[in-house]
């Protein structure tokens, strides 16, 4: 691996692959990545909010100090909206599509995201972060963008990527050609590739999914956990529960290490709660890439014809095998204590 490849190199050389590209894909990724930069530096200073002036008050230049989410969320925006590349934008703070305004070009791709994913740790200092994904237009060249151009299903992505604040900011993208991930170097203010051809474990040790909420699962996803809990009667050690909840952060790692994460349908959600176009299609996006796989519990993620622009998806994302077990349970409703033979134990 060469020393010192940057994102904007990395992503120049990969387009020496391409001849027939035109560049407009790079440079939307290069400016995605510097407003990942300044919305690292902003949840970096989170905790001196409490210190420099509460969300709501005015801060020393007499602004108003933002939440950090609507901060990410302008962000996208204004580091987005003027290149000339996107026809219409969507996010998950706001309700409706946003329009590029009237005196910037209007370009030939759509651009959706979450700015700040993860907000219930936002305040305690617990990995964040944004997730984007890029669609080329359906509607006609020159004008405005529409509702149709974002709601398109999720294999006809041209790029995602997320940007996971942790102990280090990690960026990984997929523009259909690997999953690469880079470390923003905090003293050079460049990201530096650190993951390149990032691919999934085949199967994992680890699970992920919100415990508390037990009671209101089907029988089919309650015998499921049972069986990763329950390993040592196969005679294998039992996997692991991790869960942040941050949907950015517990699938980066999962894409790492192999594993599942999952937010699926229960009583009280029977859609589930995370949402299709902003955090279910990028992130199956980007794990498919990686050899990994992505379910609403009956069908590939990708393949999910939208209906709005903020439906939510029940998901089950991560390693391959993992994902083919899950489903057999759901779709199944396999008794463990009678089935050691019809599920197959890896
Ligand atoms: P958000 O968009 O309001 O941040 O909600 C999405 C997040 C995911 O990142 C995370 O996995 C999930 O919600 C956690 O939800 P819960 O607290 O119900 O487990
Ligand atoms: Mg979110």
């Amino acid at each position: 691996m060469p020393h010192f490849m940057t994102l904007p190199r990395h992503i120049q050389e990969g387009e020496k692959l391409h001849p027939e590209a035109t560049g407009e894909l790079s440079a939307i990724l290069n400016q995605l990545g510097l407003a990942a930069k300044v919305i690292s530096l902003e949840v970096n200073k989170a905790g001196l909010v409490d210190i420099l002036g509460f969300t709501g008050d005015s801060n020393v230049h007499g602004e108003q100090v933002k939440k950090l989410d609507i901060f990410a969320h302008d962000i996208m925006i204004k580091a987005m909206d003027h290149g000339g590349h996107f026809c219409v934008m969507a996010s998950e703070e706001e309700e409706d599509i946003i329009h590029i305004p009237a005196h910037h070009k209007i370009g030939k791709y759509v651009l959706l995201f979450d700015p700040l994913d993860g907000s219930s740790n936002i305040d305690v200092n617990v990995s964040i972060g944004t997730i984007f994904s890029v669609y080329k237009r359906i509607s006609k060249d020159g004008k405005p963008g529409t509702l149709e151009d974002c709601l398109q299903e999720g294999y006809k992505q041209v790029a995602a990527g997320y940007i996971v604040y942790g102990s280090s900011t990690i960026l990984v993208y997929t523009a259909g050609h690997g999953v690469h991930g880079f470390t923003l170097d905090p003293a050079f203010g460049e990201f530096l590739l650190s993951h390149p051809n990032m691919k999934i474990p085949e199967k994992g040790r680890i699970y992920s999914i919100n415990e508390g909420n037990y009671k209101y699962w089907d029988n089919g996803l309650k015998k499921y956990i049972k069986y990763l809990q329950d390993a040592d009667n196969r005679g294998v050690k039992p996997y692991t529960s991790r869960y942040i909840g941050s949907m950015v952060a517990d699938v980066h790692r999962n894409l790492i290490y192999g594993g599942i994460y999952m937010y699926p349908a229960d009583k009280r959600s029977p859609n589930g709660k995370l949402r299709l176009m902003y955090e279910c299609n990028p992130m199956a996006f980007i794990i498919e890439a990686a050899g990994g796989r992505a379910i609403d519990g009956n069908q590939r993620i990708l393949e999910v014809k939208p209906t709005s622009l903020h439906q939510r998806i029940p998901i089950f994302i991560g390693s391959k095998d993992d994902v083919d077990m899950v489903e057999k349970f759901l779709k199944e409703d396999v008794d463990f204590s009678k089935s050691h033979t019809t599920v197959k134990v890896h």
